[in-house]
């Protein structure tokens, strides 16, 4: 009996002692964060949301999900440790591949139980996930796809990468005006969804400009002996070779085209968009012209910082995929901190809401579409170089 008083005893003084050890370690956070930015709410306001990501990972597209990935992990660390909102991202591969993107969305969406989607990498693979996690009412982010029509799938859908309907109109009359072109030729893989919408609007844009469309070639993934088409391109003598292409197959069709002495610029739509065109392709990628919004030698104090972070990180520059990513996830965490909460339906509406976000690709809103509204620049390789065309 006595034991057991005595033991009730040290009991409670056990209790009491935690009990006001934790009043008082509450009372010290609090006081931290009314010392660091007096507000009080900032530690209990936190959200923390799942966010799957679908990416490109493996296979000849790979450095695409490698550059996206890396870009959405810089932010999310950023992000975390400003301590308004928790982002943990869930990433799957999809390999370029259709189905595989879908049951990585099917697998976020169901298992996963995840918030929003960011991806998948290519509009091949949109085409398929966009539309299922519309009916799913899981809101979804491309950073990447650029065909046209990806937001139209549906309400919860949204890019924040310059549709080819923006971009090719802008790198085309760039390079009109600076070489007097007069004749196109193109050619295009009719196997990718991205493909063949820059090339309807290459099409489109070179019709519109009053250009002489001399030929239309055409391609599949995987290829790697463009000898057919690039020997009919060359006999029609064209000012200037517009390709829709992704990086793969777009550097060798350079480094192809170069080697049978086919020295007229090319201009190339969001796939081009890689230094992985420049790895590959070597001297051959000099004359290729882009329109995208991001140049890593933007003068702009922000995107000095984020590049100095990412080589830091990761041992190379960030490309145009890094970048686009990397701004995804703070458009997504500016919504659900507007939106104060993990619901599916809160982050949709938040996200809609979208207007004048300033990133390190400038200012952009969503459309009522939720497509972005954004302005390209025009680039140029010069020199084994991404330079300003000029
Ligand atoms: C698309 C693209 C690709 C170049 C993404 C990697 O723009 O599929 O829409």
């Amino acid at each position: 009996m006595n034991k057991f008083v005595k033991s009730l005893f040290t009991m409670i003084a056990i209790l009491t002692v935690l009990f006001i050890t934790a009043c008082g370690g509450e009372t010290t956070n609090q006081e931290t964060d009314d010392q660091t930015d007096g507000n009080d709410s900032t530690v209990s306001d936190e959200v923390s949301v799942k966010v799957g990501v679908i990416s490109y990972l493996t296979g000849a597209g790979a450095s695409y999900g490698e550059a996206i990935t890396s870009g959405l992990k810089l932010a999310q660390k950023e992000i975390s440790e400003q301590g308004n909102v928790n982002l943990e991202l869930v990433i799957e591969d999809s390999a370029g591949q259709q189905e595989q993107a879908l049951s990585s969305a099917q697998k976020l969406m169901n298992s996963q139980n995840v918030s929003v989607i960011i991806g998948p990498t290519l509009s091949t693979e949109m085409n398929v996930v966009g539309p299922e996690a519309d009916l799913n009412g899981v809101p979804i982010i491309g950073t990447s796809t650029t065909a046209a029509g990806i937001p139209q799938i549906g309400e919860y859908v949204f890019r924040n990468s310059i549709p080819e309907s923006l971009a090719i109109p802008a790198s085309v009359q760039a390079a009109v005006d600076a070489y007097d072109v007069k004749k196109v030729a193109i050619i295009y893989g009719n196997d990718d969804v991205f493909t063949k919408s820059g090339y309807d609007t290459m099409h489109e844009v070179a019709e519109q400009m009053g250009l002489e469309i001399l030929t239309v070639e055409t391609f599949q993934k995987g290829q790697s002996d463009y000898n057919a088409q690039l020997t009919k391109i060359k006999g029609t003598n064209p000012d200037l070779i517009l390709a829709s292409a992704l990086y793969n197959e777009g550097a060798v069709i350079m480094n192809q085209a170069r080697k049978m002495g086919i020295d007229v610029p090319f201009v190339g739509g969001n796939g081009f968009n890689s230094p992985e065109v420049i790895s590959i392709a070597g001297e051959a990628a000099d004359g290729l012209i882009v329109a995208t919004p991001w140049f890593t030698a933007n003068e702009d104090e922000k995107v000095q910082n984020f590049v100095e972070k990412f080589t830091a990180e990761y041992g190379k520059e960030p490309d145009q995929f890094a970048a686009q990513a990397y701004d995804a996830l703070y458009v997504l965490a500016e919504a659900i901190e507007r939106a104060g909460s993990d619901d599916r339906d809160a982050i949709r509406d938040a996200l809609a809401e979208t207007s004048g976000f300033e990133g390190i690709l400038g200012e952009m809103s969503f459309d009522s579409d939720g497509d972005v509204v954004m302005d390209p620049i025009v680039l140029t390789i010069k020199d084994g170089k991404f330079q300003l065309f000029q």
